[in-house]
């Protein structure tokens, strides 16, 4: 073996393990995050220490149900430190709420709530909106979220 083809097949090697590592990485992590990411609404995917919030999207405003029963307009409530689960529908038309703060985007789509999980754990106030253009006063449909 002369020594081009013996360079070309180390390159070759250490380019696919680098790969390897790098996708090892990647599938552990995305394992550990798939609450993270929205997915149809389903209770038994809930984790247990998380606690349920039901979203309503509709033009042209997001209303927010938390489990003692009140609820809140554009406006969220949420404790640093603590799970939370949005479960998250539509009462007219397609919406898609973003915390991007939280990394968070999920669609809210009549007929199919769908749900996602995360934990704040900065203190403050963040915007919200919706991110889905759903009619003439799409601009208005944002608020904030209070994470105490
Ligand atoms: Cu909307």
């Amino acid at each position: 073996m002369n020594s081009k083809v013996k360079n070309e097949l180390i390159y070759t090697i250490v380019v696919l393990a680098i790969l390897l590592v790098v996708a090892v990485i990647n599938v552990n992590y995305i394992d550990g995050h798939k609450a993270n990411i929205a997915q149809p609404e389903n209770n038994s995917t809930v984790p247990a220490n998380s606690t349920i919030i039901k979203v309503t999207g509709y033009q042209w405003a997001w209303s927010f149900t938390y489990t003692n029963g009140t609820t809140s307009t554009d406006y969220l409530y949420v404790t640093a430190g603590h799970t939370y689960t949005l479960q998250v529908q539509s009462k007219d038309v397609i919406h898609d709420l973003l915390i991007p703060n939280l990394g968070v985007q999920v669609y809210a789509v009549p007929g199919h709530p769908n749900q996602v999980t995360f934990e704040p754990t900065k203190q403050g106030t963040f915007i919200f909106e919706c991110v889905e253009y759903c009619g003439q006063d799409h601009y208005l449909m944002r608020g904030y979220m209070e994470v105490s």
